[in-house]
């Protein structure tokens, strides 16, 4: 396939500053009539040609200047337009034929449940008519949708709605203008029957914006969680970056076949149901938690993403890592920053880590790709994140303000790339950050290798950066590393030094910028524990010989919330990757009373938020544990020595934890606050350790017939399924949950997921079995996500088990899923990117299934793309 390359880009020959579009939306044949007004970039040849890119596209009709059938070739995948007219502008009108219904990629316009709805990111625009389908094309549009009426009485695209009435035979039509200036991606069309959840916002200068969130009918209570999440969001953005809404309407579309989370469309936002419908029967904490956030991360792409926008598809972090990062801090400041910075980091850690320690790492900012959308990554959207973040840490919150400031005022209707952003940043604190920007090019997550020595009131730190090699770059650069730090005293205080040399150190940051310093700290009254990259201030691993007691210590004493939690994850992480040397050494796992002690001291500390404690005593998932093996990693040993821990720490706990669990029980109203959020997930992780002694089938279930909440029946029922699988309770639960809510598809998504995640070789014929379920769809990206995603992505022991039969069935099934929607088939298949650490009998089978999907007759570029660079 063709590889693109960042170094290629160069801007077009033509712009198409005005774009009318008109749909007539009718089933088998939609007409798209697109009238283009074309100028040509001042300096270009008249005799350059035109080039529209097209993908799949029926050409019915073509016109210049009102002339139909001017000098051109058409291909269903371009459209080459010569012999131009001599003027610099000139009218292009082409007329498209395409057929919604049998569009099941879902890019471009299709059908979701009768409901039209369209998906243009990355590359969608070039399906529904030729255009110069890239992010730097800004045009205005005008969008005409005429459609039959009954079907379609809501009409919906970009910009404000400017005309409307009836057409003959029982059809009608709606005019929307959108006066910013935008890019092909952004373009949006929703044409059904739908109800309607409506509000008002009023902006900090006094407009007045109408809010509508269009649902299924008799869905609309389901939608009042994400309005209140979205007027908080226009909010938070006029207080934090000082960013108003600029339109008058502002519509969300909740639509049940998508590929992924939501599309940030100008002024219409179109949603996965999944993060837009919620209450308390159906919706869990965490779907709570996540349809704020992503509620959130849409809106403000309104600024970073739409009103400023990437040059080119190699700047995609410029929009993705920044609306993360405003979407990090956003929940930050509504839920609790503590709580919320440990969830972030395990995210990036569970997906971030692996994707960048194996074969499909890339840069922050891609220097070269084969399919765009492969490049939706973890490293894209969380890494990228973590790099603002960064340069937030190092210029101190008022300048990255100020910078931020600077970036919208003097880039607002622009496509930019990552050059102007840091730009802004190196104006705006007149700092160098060349060294800096190495975080957007270079891959690999870099190491920090620490070695402290105390003597005489001074601390001498030893620090190694190394960045591993990886596929897009073999030698690596010294990388900027921000790394907040503590010196803690016996008592818990925070130790002062009256010097410090051999790096910048300011504001309890260590600049680390070579390859190896010598710090030494003068002044420093006792030995301290060392508390590092606090905060996760850097998106690195860290290498230090701590004693267990100290990290007891800090798992007691440490301000800093991460930082207390990651002294214990990492007591947890290194008992278990011990007790699994052992397992494969044949003999038993051992587990030292401390940390059961800890657990038990923490699950019981009532100053510290239920939120908090909850996340603690979550012991690293089998796919942390692995990522820390790094090689020849045994999924069986893995669960085994986890579970053994669990089972340690929850018999050394009986008493205090039923006492907890009992205590939290007491039945408050439901709310989804954080706070109540938190005590649930508190109880929910309790349950799970009572679920592991005597009796414990007993209490998940009960915890499961007397739930009153979506999120305390999950609870029950996984844990009933996975700790006691062949109970009679289990059996029972499972009956009960599928019955209850045989209607409802996003429910069914749940027990779905907590099915095909049971431990064991066994999984694979459960999920052979449900994919025959009469409500599973393979065509539909949220019941395969449910099923095979979390089968594949979540099932250590039962995807990896030692036979290789599920990567074998995985193999065939991304086929089937391949031939339909490949975007779909190629994510999933990411499952597969870290096979080379597994042993190696089974690393061989992972091997062998590889192969097999490269050599299938008929494989997309997306699927063959993850598929070869696993493979290279
Ligand atoms: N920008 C979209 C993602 C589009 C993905 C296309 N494969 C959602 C978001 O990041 O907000
Ligand atoms: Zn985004």
């Amino acid at each position: 396939g063709q590889v693109f390359r960042l170094e290629d880009y160069r801007p077009s020959d033509y712009l198409i500053p005005q774009t009318r579009l008109t749909f007539r939306l009718a089933r088998g044949a939609t007409i798209v009539v697109a009238e283009l007004t074309v100028e040509r970039r001042p300096g270009t040849d008249a005799g350059a040609p035109l080039t529209l890119d097209g993908d799949g596209l029926k050409l019915k009709r073509l016109e210049l200047d009102g002339v139909g059938n001017p000098t051109h070739e058409a291909t269903p995948d371009k459209l080459v337009l010569t012999q131009l007219p001599e003027s610099r502008s000139f009218r292009v009108l082409i007329e498209t034929e395409l057929d919604p219904d049998h569009n099941k990629a879902l890019m471009g316009l299709y059908r979701s449940n009768g409901v039209y709805c369209t998906q243009c990111e990355p590359e969608g625009f070039r399906r529904i008519t030729y255009f110069l389908d890239r992010p730097d094309i800004l045009s205005v549009y005008q969008v005409r949708i005429e459609a039959p009426k009954p079907e379609a009485p809501l009409l919906l695209s970009n910009g404000n709605r400017v005309a409307g009435g009836d057409l003959e035979n029982d059809w009608h039509f709606a005019e929307w203008h959108d006066p910013h200036p935008k890019p092909s991606y952004l373009f949006a069309l929703v044409a059904g029957d739908l109800g309607c959840l409506r509000d008002s916002f009023t902006t900090m200068s006094g407009r007045k914006v109408e809010l509508g969130i269009h649902v299924e009918h008799g869905k609309e209570k389901l939608a009042a969680y994400a309005m209140d999440a979205l007027k908080r969001s226009m909010k938070w953005d006029e207080d934090v970056f000082g960013r108003e809404y600029d339109l008058d309407v502002f519509n969300i579309v909740a639509v049940s076949d998508f590929n992924m989370g939501a599309m940030e469309n100008k002024g219409l936002n179109i949603f996965n149901d999944k993060y837009v419908l919620a209450d308390e029967a159906t919706a869990t904490d965490a779907d709570f938690a996540n349809i704020e956030a992503i509620i959130a991360h849409e809106y403000f792409h309104n600024w970073t993403g739409n009103r400023i926008t990437c040059r080119d598809w190699f700047q995609l972090c410029l929009k993705e890592g920044l609306t993360v990062f405003r979407d990090h801090e956003f929940s930050a400041d509504q839920r609790s920053r503590g709580v919320r910075r440990i969830a972030e980091v395990r995210t990036l850690r569970g997906l971030q880590f692996p994707e960048d320690q194996g074969p499909l790492a890339h840069p922050v900012r891609p220097r070269r790709y084969r399919e765009i959308n492969n490049f939706y990554t973890a490293t894209v959207y969380e890494k990228g994140s973590e790099v603002v973040r960064m340069l937030r840490t190092i210029l101190g919150a008022e300048t990255f303000r100020a910078s931020m400031d600077l970036y919208f005022e003097r880039h607002d209707g622009q496509a930019c790339t990552i050059e102007d952003f840091l730009k802004v940043f190196e104006d705006a604190s007149g700092r160098d950050l060349s060294q800096f920007g190495l975080w957007y090019n270079q891959s690999g997550t870099p190491n920090l290798t620490v070695s402290p020595s105390y003597e005489a009131g001074i601390l001498t730190l030893d620090i190694e950066q190394s960045v591993p090699p990886t596929p897009s770059e073999s030698r690596k650069r010294a990388m900027h590393i921000p790394l907040a730090f503590a010196l803690i005293g016996s008592s818990g205080e925070e130790l002062d030094f009256s010097a410090a040399e051999g790096a910048t150190v300011e504001n309890g940051v260590i600049h680390v910028r070579k390859r190896s310093h010598k710090l030494r700290f003068h002044g420093v009254a006792e030995r301290p524990v060392l508390s590092l990259n606090r905060g996760f201030s850097a998106p690195i691993t860290v290498a230090m010989e701590q004693r267990p007691q100290d990290l007891i210590f800090l798992a007691g004493h440490d301000s800093d919330p991460f930082a207390r939690w990651q002294a214990f994850n990492t007591l947890q992480t290194d008992a278990l990757i011990a007790a699994y040397r052992l397992l494969l050494g044949g003999k038993e796992a051992k587990y030292q009373k401390d940390i059961a002690q800890l657990a038990g001291r923490i699950a019981t500390d009532a100053t510290l938020e239920p939120a908090y404690r909850a996340l603690a005593l979550t012991l690293p998932s089998e796919t942390d544990i692995a990522r820390d093996i790094g090689r020849d990693i045994d999924p069986d040993a893995i669960f085994s020595a986890r579970s053994k821990l669990a089972a340690f720490i929850a018999a050394a706990n009986r008493e205090p934890f039923g006492k907890l669990y009992e205590e939290l029980g007491s039945l408050e109203p439901f709310s989804p606050d954080a706070a109540s959020a938190g005590r649930r997930a508190l109880r929910n992780t309790v349950l799970g350790y009572l679920a592991r002694i005597d009796g414990g089938a007993d209490i998940a279930a009960r915890h499961y017939n007397t739930a009153t909440n979506m999120t305390d029946l999950i609870a029950g029922l996984g844990t009933l399924a996975h700790e006691h699988a062949a109970s009679s309770q289990a059996g029972a639960a499972l009956a009960d949950f599928a019955a209850r809510h045989a209607s409802m598809p996003l429910a069914l998504d749940k027990l779905y997921q907590i099915q095909s995640t049971a431990p064991g070789t066994q999984a694979l014929e459960t999920v052979r079995a449900l994919m025959r379920h009469p409500a599973f769809h393979i065509d539909n990206p949220n019941r395969v996500r449910a099923l095979l995603g979390a089968f594949s992505a979540g099932n250590q022991t039962g995807f990896h088990r030692a036979d290789g039969a599920a990567y074998t069935f995985f193999a065939d099934a991304l086929l089937e899923i391949d031939s339909g929607n490949p975007q779909l088939s190629a994510r999933l298949a990411t499952a597969f990117r870290s096979w080379r650490s597994l042993e190696p009998v089974r690393q061989e089978k992972a091997r062998q299934a590889l192969v097999s999907i490269a050599a299938a007759s008929s494989v997309s570029v997306d699927l063959r793309d993850i598929v070869e660079r696993s493979l290279a």
